[in-house]
C-alpha cells in the first residue's frame, strides 16, 4: 500500500518525544512548542480522515496557545461549519497523538480510519492558519509533511486570528449552497463584518474612543486591516499593545487574560478615568472591557456583561421587529458566570438562562437550541447564534413602518456582524460599541445594570486531577467521596455564597471558584474550599 509507506517515511521526521503524554481537551492539545512537532504532524492525519470522512468537505486546523506563555503553542481542528471538533473525535486525536513509534502511528491511523469507516479514496481538504508565536512556521511545516503524506489538497492561510479561520472553513463549505456564509478569503472576512458594522451603527455615532489592547498577537495586525475597512470617521479606535515584532511579549502583562485574572489595567495602559478599553487574548477569540470610574478603580465589564448587553438589545429588537413570537431568545453561561449576572438575566430581564459545562463547544450546542441563543464565558469567550428559522423570519418580515424597517435592517446587519462559526474579539467588540452607541450608554451605564457579587478564582495544583469527576454542568463534584458535602457546608454559611470545584481541561490543576456576598465573605469561602481540594 502506498499510504502507509509514504506515512512511514514522514513520521519519520516527527518523532514523538519519549514518555510524553497528549490529551487533545477543551483547547485541543496544549503544551511547549518544542515538544510539539509530532502532534501537529498527526493532527493533519487526523483532519484528513475527517475530511475524507465528509467526501472532502475541508477541515481547518488552528495553531495558536491563545493566552498562554509565548513558549507555549497548540493546536486545534475546526469542523466544516467552523464550529470546533466534535466531541466524539477528540479519543481519536489523542490515541493518534499517543502512539509510541513510527509503526505504532501507521497502525493507529488505520485502526481510525477502519473504525470510523473513512473511504481512503476520497478527496481530502485542510486549510490552516497559525497565530504570531515564533513556532508557528516550523510547526505549520510540520502540518504540511503529513498532509502531503496522505494527498490532502491543502491552502495556509498564514497568519490569522483563531475566528477568521473558523469563518474561512464555514465560508468554504457553504459556497453556493443557501447558507453561504461569506467570500472565503481574509478580505472578505472584514468586508462581511464592516458593512455589517455600518449598516448595523445605522444613524448612531458611538461617542469618545475604544482603546483595544491587543496583548501583543495576531488581534493587532489584523485589527488594524479591520480599521481600514471601516467607514472613516465612525468609530475612534486606538490600538495598543499590537507589537508582533516581539514574539517574547505575546500575553505578557497584558490582554484579556492579563485583566480577567488580575483584575487590574495591564501597567502599560494609559487609561485616564470613564475611556472604553477592550483587551483581546493572543487569538483574539477573548474580548472584555475595562473602564477606571471617577476614582480610578478598575472595573471590569466581561463576558457575562457582553452577554447581558447583548440580550438586552437584541430582545428589545426582536420585541420591535414585532417578532417575538416566532423568536425564542436565550443565554447560556457556565458555572464561571457571576451570579449576579444570572438573577439579572433570569429575574430583571425574563429570559431563559441555560448553565453547560466549561468549554465553548458546550456552550454553542447549548445555543443552537434557541432561535437567538447568546453565549459567553465569563473570561469573554462567547458569540450570539441566530438559528435558520429566526434568519429567515427576519428576513421575510414586511416592514409596516420606516421606523420598523429600520429597525429590521438594523436586526440583519447584527446578524451578519457576528461571527457565527465561532467567538471572535474584533466580532465581539464590534457589536458591543453597535450596542453603546445605540443606548448611548457610557461605561458606566453598563456596569450600573448590575452589581457583580465579590469572586475569586483560584488554581489549586493538586497529586492527582484525574480524581475530581464532576457533574450537573461541573457545579458539583461527585468524587472523591464527601467533597461536595463538605462545600455545601461551607457555602451554606455566608449569603449569597456559592463555590465549586473541577479538575480544569486545559491546565493540570483543579480550579476552585467561589462568590458571596462580601469580599471577605468570599475570600473566606474560597479558601475552605481549597482546603477541601487539596
Ligand atoms: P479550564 O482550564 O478547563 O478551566 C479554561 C477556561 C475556560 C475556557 C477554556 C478553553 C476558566 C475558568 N476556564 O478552561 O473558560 O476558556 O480554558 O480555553 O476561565
Ligand atoms: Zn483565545
Amino acid at each position: 500500500d502506498v499510504i502507509p509507506k509514504a506515512l512511514l517515511e514522514a513520521t519519520a521526521k516527527h518523532p514523538k518525544g519519549k514518555d510524553l503524554v497528549f490529551q487533545y481537551g477543551t483547547a485541543g492539545f496544549r503544551l511547549k512548542a518544542n515538544l510539539l512537532g509530532s502532534v501537529v504532524f498527526r493532527v493533519g492525519l487526523l483532519a484528513a480522515l475527517r475530511s475524507r470522512k465528509f467526501n472532502g468537505q475541508t477541515i481547518g486546523v488552528m495553531i495558536t496557545a491563545s493566552h498562554n506563555p509565548p513558549e507555549d503553542n497548540g493546536v486545534k481542528l475546526v469542523d466544516p461549519m467552523g464550529d470546533m471538533l466534535e466531541g466524539t473525535w477528540e479519543q481519536y486525536a489523542t490515541l493518534l497523538a499517543n502512539a509510541g513509534n513510527d509503526e505504532a502511528l501507521v497502525e493507529a491511523y488505520e485502526q481510525v480510519a477502519e473504525e470510523l469507516k473513512v473511504n481512503l479514496n476520497a478527496p481530502a481538504r485542510v486549510v490552516f492558519a497559525r497565530d504570531t508565536r515564533a513556532s508557528g512556521f516550523t510547526l505549520a511545516a510540520a502540518l504540511v509533511d503529513g498532509l502531503k503524506a496522505l494527498n490532502v489538497e491543502y491552502v495556509d492561510f498564514k497568519i490569522l486570528t483563531t475566528p477568521q479561520l473558523h469563518y474561512l472553513v464555514r465560508c468554504i463549505n457553504t459556497k453556493g449552497t443557501h447558507f453561504e456564509y461569506g467570500e472565503p478569503t481574509e478580505q472578505g472576512y472584514y468586508q462581511k463584518i464592516a458593512t455589517a458594522f455600518k449598516n448595523a451603527m445605522a444613524d448612531k455615532k458611538p461617542k469618545g474612543s475604544v482603546t483595544v489592547d491587543c496583548a501583543n498577537g495576531v488581534g493587532g495586525p489584523k485589527l488594524h486591516e479591520m480599521i481600514k475597512y471601516l467607514p472613516p470617521g465612525m468609530l475612534d479606535i486606538r490600538v495598543v499593545n499590537d507589537d508582533v515584532l516581539k514574539p517574547e511579549a505575546l500575553n505578557v502583562q497584558c490582554g484579556a487574560d492579563f485583566v480577567k485574572t488580575q483584575q487590574r489595567p495591564p501597567p502599560s495602559s494609559k487609561a485616564a478615568p470613564h475611556e472604553r478599553h477592550a483587551s483581546l487574548d493572543g487569538d483574539a477569540d477573548r474580548v472584555v472591557y475595562y473602564f477606571l470610574d471617577r476614582e480610578s478603580n478598575f472595573r471590569l465589564l466581561d463576558g457575562d456583561r457582553i452577554a447581558t448587553l447583548a440580550a438586552g438589545f437584541l430582545g428589545n429588537l426582536v420585541k420591535l421587529a414585532d417578532l417575538s413570537d416566532e423568536i425564542t431568545l436565550g443565554v447560556v453561561q457556565t458555572a464561571y458566570a457571576n451570579g449576579a449576572s444570572t438573577k439579572y438575566l433570569t429575574d430583571v430581564m425574563k429570559l431563559p438562562v441555560v448553565c453547560t459545562s466549561t468549554g465553548v463547544k458546550h456552550l454553542h450546542h447549548a445555543a443552537q437550541r434557541f432561535d437567538i441563543g447568546i453565549y459567553f464565558e465569563a473570561n469573554g469567550h462567547g458569540t450570539v447564534l441566530f438559528s435558520p428559522d429566526a434568519l429567515k423570519a427576519i428576513e421575510t418580515r414586511q416592514p409596516k413602518s420606516p421606523h420598523h424597517a429600520s429597525t429590521l435592517k438594523i436586526l440583519t446587519a447584527v446578524t451578519n456582524l457576528i461571527n457565527q462559526a465561532v467567538g471572535d474579539a474584533i466580532s465581539d467588540m464590534l457589536l458591543a460599541e453597535v450596542i453603546l452607541a445605540h443606548m448611548e450608554w457610557k461605561p458606566e451605564n453598563w456596569l450600573a445594570t448590575y452589581t457583580d457579587l465579590p469572586n475569586r478564582l483560584v488554581r489549586v495544583e493538586v497529586r492527582d486531577r484525574t480524581i475530581f469527576k464532576a457533574t450537573d454542568s461541573e457545579r458539583r463534584l461527585e468524587s472523591p467521596k464527601g467533597a461536595q458535602d463538605e462545600i455545601d457546608k461551607l457555602a451554606g454559611k455566608f449569603c449569597l455564597g456559592r463555590s465549586f470545584a473541577r479538575a480544569s481541561g486545559t491546565e493540570d490543576a483543579v480550579r476552585v471558584y467561589a462568590e458571596a456576598a462580601t469580599r471577605g465573605e468570599c475570600d473566606e469561602l474560597a479558601r475552605g474550599v481549597v482546603m477541601v481540594v487539596q
